[in-house]
C-alpha cells in the first residue's frame, strides 16, 4: 500500500517520465531524397516486384501482402478477423476458422509475422501469425494466399511473443504476455498475483509435410510478460530466447510499478532438454479447451474440433531447461543475429543495448557463474554473458534486424530513428530518422541465417504530416530505406493498412510460381457442389432449404427460386465452375444479415440467408466477371408461412412454378 504523499510523487514521477517516453519528432521533417530514390522503387506497369511483404495489420487482425521496393498493395489475407469482401468469418465454410473455445471470436490484434524457414532459410511455405487478445496462432499457405489452420492456445493470455520459429520450423511458439492464475482455480483476487498468477511458452508442433499444428508442450514459468522472443540459430539452434518486462510481478499501474527494477530478462530455454523431458514423460496432461480449426482445400470447408487436454511441464522437475539472463529496463525485442552467437535485448527504456554471446552464456552454465536466482531459477551473471554494449544508440529501443555483412538495425521508438551498428564492436556506423515513431522493421530475410539486405522497412507508429489529412485518423505507414551502401537510404513512404507490427519479406521467386491459379472442379469434395449445371438442385429439409448453384459467365443457375416459405434458412451453395484464373464470381442477396460470398473458380461457398419477411428478393454477382455481368442476377419469391406455392427452380424458363416441386431444371448451355 501507498501513503497518499509517495501515491502522489510516484504518479508525477509517471507523468515527467512519460512525457519522455512519447516521441519526439526527428528535427528536420522533410527528409532528404537522394535524386535517385525514384527509380530504385519503381516498377514499371506490367513488371513484378522484387520481394512479397507480409505485413501484420495489428487491430485489424489481418495481413496485407506488399510488393516491394513498390510499396504497392497486393492482396489483404483475411485471418483472424471476419472479412466481407471475401466473405471470410461469413460464408458456412469459413466461420469455422473464427471458432474458439469461448464460440466465435470474429476478431484479434495480430502482431506477428513468421515465414517457414528449413535450415533457417525461408522455404515459401507458410506465413504463421498470432492473434494477441484471444491466444490463436495462425498457419497461412503461401500457395493460395489463405488461412488454412488456427490453433487456439489455452493457459495463455495475450499471446504477444509468438508465432517466431525455430530454424527448421520444428516449432512454433506462444508466450503469455499476461500472467494469470493458470489451471485450478482461477477465480482470486487480482492483488494475490504474485502467490496465484503464471505464466506459460507454449511449443507448437508443425508437421514438417503438411504443416499441421499441434501443441507439444508447455512450460509453466514465473508470473512476469512475456514481451517477444526469437529461436536461436546453428550453435544455439536448441535453444529459444524470450524477453520479458514486469519481474516486478506488478498487478496495477504498470507504467510505474513494472519499471521500478533496474533489470529484467531474457529467458533462455533448451527446448531440445524440454523435448526430451516431454518424451520421457515429465509433464503432466491438464485439462484445458481449446479450439484447433482446420480449412480442407477439398472439401473447401473449415472444421473446428475443441481439444481436451495439453500437456505441462513443470520445471521444477526439468532441471537444467531455463535460465535468466539479466537484461536492462523492461525488454522489447530480443534478436538473434544470423550466425547465431549473439542475442540483442533491446530494452524500452535502456540507454544503451546490450548484446549477449551464446558462447559466453554455455561458459556460464557449465560454470554456474550465477548472480542469484529468480523465482528458483539461476539467473546468470550479466558481465559474464555480455557481448558488448552498444553505447549511446538512441532513444527507446525496440526491434533489431540484420543484414549478411555483420550489421545490426535497431527500431528506436523515442528518439524517431534507425541505428545501424557493427556487432564484433558493438560501434554505431549511421543513424536515419523515420517518419515517425518507428515499431518494428524488417531487413529482407532478416530474422534467416542468410538475410538478402538490399532493402529495410520501417513500420511506424504515427505518421502525423507525412500524408494527406483524412481526419482525426491518419493513414498508417511504412517507409522503405536502401541498405546497400555504407549510408542508409530512404527512398519511399508507403501507407500500410490497419497498425504494422511485424512484417517480413520473401523472394518473390520463392513463391510466386506455385501460386495456386485455380482449384480442379473434379477435386471439388464439398458435400453441396454442383460440378455442371445438371447437377444443381433446390432441396428442402424441414424449415432447411438447400440451393446447389452453380456460376458462370454470365448467369447463375438456377436464377428463379419460388416456393421458400417466412421462416426458412436458405443456404446458397454456389460453386464457381470456370476454370480459369482470376475469374472469381461473387453472390449476394437483398436483405442478408451477412456479407458476400466470393467463389474460387472451382471452388464452394455457401451463403446463409434467413427468409423472415414474404416478397421477391434479388441476387446477383458481385465481381465484374464479364461484359454481362450485370446480367449475371435472380430471384428469390418468398412466401408466407404456410403458403401453398410449391418449391420450384430453374434457369432460362420463363415460369418455374410451371415446373413443380420435381424441379426440372432447364439450364441454359454451358
Ligand atoms: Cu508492435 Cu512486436 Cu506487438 Cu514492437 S510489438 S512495435
Ligand atoms: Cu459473375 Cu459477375
Amino acid at each position: 500500500m501507498y501513503s497518499p504523499g509517495k501515491l502522489l510523487s510516484i504518479i508525477i514521477i509517471t507523468a515527467v517520465s512519460s512525457a519522455s517516453l512519447f516521441s519526439c519528432k526527428p528535427k528536420s521533417a522533410q527528409s532528404a531524397i537522394s535524386g535517385d530514390a525514384a527509380g530504385k522503387v519503381y516498377v514499371a506497369p506490367g513488371k513484378y516486384d522484387e520481394f512479397y511483404d507480409f505485413v501484420s495489420g495489428g487491430f485489424n487482425g489481418q495481413i496485407g501482402v506488399y510488393g516491394i521496393p513498390s510499396g504497392r498493395l497486393l492482396r489483404i489475407i483475411p485471418v483472424f478477423s471476419t472479412h466481407p469482401e471475401s466473405g471470410w468469418g461469413y460464408s458456412e465454410e469459413t466461420k469455422p476458422m473464427l471458432n474458439t473455445s469461448h464460440g466465435e471470436v470474429p476478431w484479434d490484434d495480430l502482431h506477428h509475422i513468421a515465414l517457414s524457414t528449413t535450415n533457417g532459410e525461408h522455404d515459401g511455405r507458410w506465413v504463421f501469425a498470432n492473434g494477441n487478445n484471444t491466444p490463436r496462432i495462425a498457419r497461412i499457405d503461401m500457395k493460395s494466399f489463405r488461412t488454412a489452420e488456427i490453433i487456439e492456445i489455452p493457459n495463455s493470455a495475450g499471446n504477444h511473443s509468438s508465432p517466431f520459429i525455430t530454424e527448421n520450423t520444428e516449432y512454433t511458439i506462444a508466450g503469455t504476455r499476461f500472467s494469470v492464475p493458470i489451471q485450478g482455480n482461477q477465480d482470486v483476487a487480482i492483488n494475490t498475483y504474485k502467490q496465484n498468477f503464471k505464466g506459460t511458452v507454449s511449443f507448437i508442433k508443425v508437421d514438417p509435410s503438411s504443416g499441421r499444428m499441434n501443441i507439444a508442450f508447455q512450460i509453466l514459468t514465473p508470473g512476469v510478460n512475456f514481451d517477444l522472443s526469437r529461436a536461436g540459430k546453428k550453435k544455439s539452434h536448441d535453444w529459444f530466447f524470450f524477453s520479458c518486462y514486469n519481474s516486478e510481478k506488478a498487478n496495477t499501474l504498470l507504467e510505474v510499478n513494472a519499471s521500478a527494477k533496474d533489470k529484467d530478462f531474457i529467458m533462455a530455454v533448451n527446448w531440445k532438454k524440454a523435448e526430451e523431458y516431454a518424451k520421457a514423460g515429465k509433464g503432466k496432461m491438464v485439462p484445458v479447451e481449446y479450439a484447433h480449426n482446420v480449412y480442407d482445400e477439398k472439401t473447401h470447408s473449415a472444421t473446428s474440433t475443441i481439444e481436451k487436454q495439453v500437456l505441462l511441464l513443470d520445471p521444477k522437475d526439468c532441471p537444467d531447461m531455463i535460465y535468466f539472463i539479466p537484461c536492462p529496463k523492461s525488454p522489447h525485442g530480443t534478436d538473434v543475429d544470423p550466425t547465431g552467437e549473439y542475442i540483442v535485448g533491446s530494452g524500452k527504456l535502456a540507454a544503451l543495448i546490450p548484446v549477449f554471446s551464446f558462447t559466453k552464456i554455455q561458459q556460464a552454465i557449465a560454470n554456474k557463474t550465477y548472480d542469484g536466482t529468480f523465482d528458483g531459477f539461476p539467473v546468470l551473471k550479466y558481465e559474464a554473458v555480455l557481448h558488448g554494449e552498444v553505447k549511446k544508440p538512441g532513444l527507446g529501443p525496440l526491434h533489431t534486424e540484420f543484414d549478411n555483412d555483420g550489421n545490426a538495425y535497431t527500431s528506436m521508438f523515442v528518439s524517431s530513428e534507425i541505428v545501424k551498428w557493427r556487432i564484433k564492436d558493438v560501434t554505431v556506423l549511421d543513424r536515419v530518422p523515420t517518419y515517425y515513431s518507428i515499431g518494428h522493421l524488417s531487413v529482407m530475410g532478416g530474422p534467416t541465417t542468410k538475410p538478402y539486405g538490399k532493402y529495410m522497412v520501417a513500420y511506424n507508429k504515427i505518421t502525423k504530416d507525412r500524408y494527406l489529412p483524412t481526419g482525426p485518423e491518419l493513414a498508417q505507414s511504412a517507409q522503405l530505406y536502401d541498405i546497400t551502401g555504407e549510408k542508409m537510404k530512404l527512398l519511399l513512404d508507403f501507407p500500410t493498412v490497419g497498425e504494422p507490427h511485424y512484417a517480413e519479406a520473401i523472394p518473390a521467386s520463392k513463391i510466386s510460381a506455385g501460386s495456386i491459379k485455380i482449384y480442379k472442379i473434379e477435386e471439388n469434395a464439398h458435400p453441396f457442389v454442383s460440378k455442371g449445371e445438371g447437377q444443381t438442385k433446390v432441396e428442402r429439409k424441414g424449415n432447411q432449404v438447400h440451393v446447389y448453384m452453380t456460376a458462370i459467365r454470365s448467369h447463375l443457375t438456377p436464377d428463379n427460386i419460388e416456393g421458400i416459405k417466412v421462416g426458412d434458412d436458405v443456404y446458397f451453395h454456389v460453386t464457381n465452375l470456370e476454370q480459369d484464373w482470376d475469374v472469381p464470381h461473387g453472390f449476394a442477396i437483398k436483405n442478408a444479415n451477412n456479407a458476400e460470398v466470393l467463389i474460387m473458380p472451382g471452388e464452394t461457398q455457401t451463403l446463409k440467408f434467413k427468409a423472415d419477411k414474404a416478397g421477391i428478393f434479388p441476387f446477383y454477382c458481385t465481381d465484374f466477371c464479364s461484359a454481362l455481368h450485370q446480367e449475371m442476377q435472380g430471384y428469390l419469391r418468398v412466401s408466407p408461412t404456410g403458403s401453398s406455392v410449391a418449391l420450384s427452380w430453374g434457369t432460362g424458363k420463363t415460369n418455374p412454378t410451371d415446373s413443380v416441386a420435381k424441379g426440372a431444371t432447364t439450364s441454359t448451355k454451358n
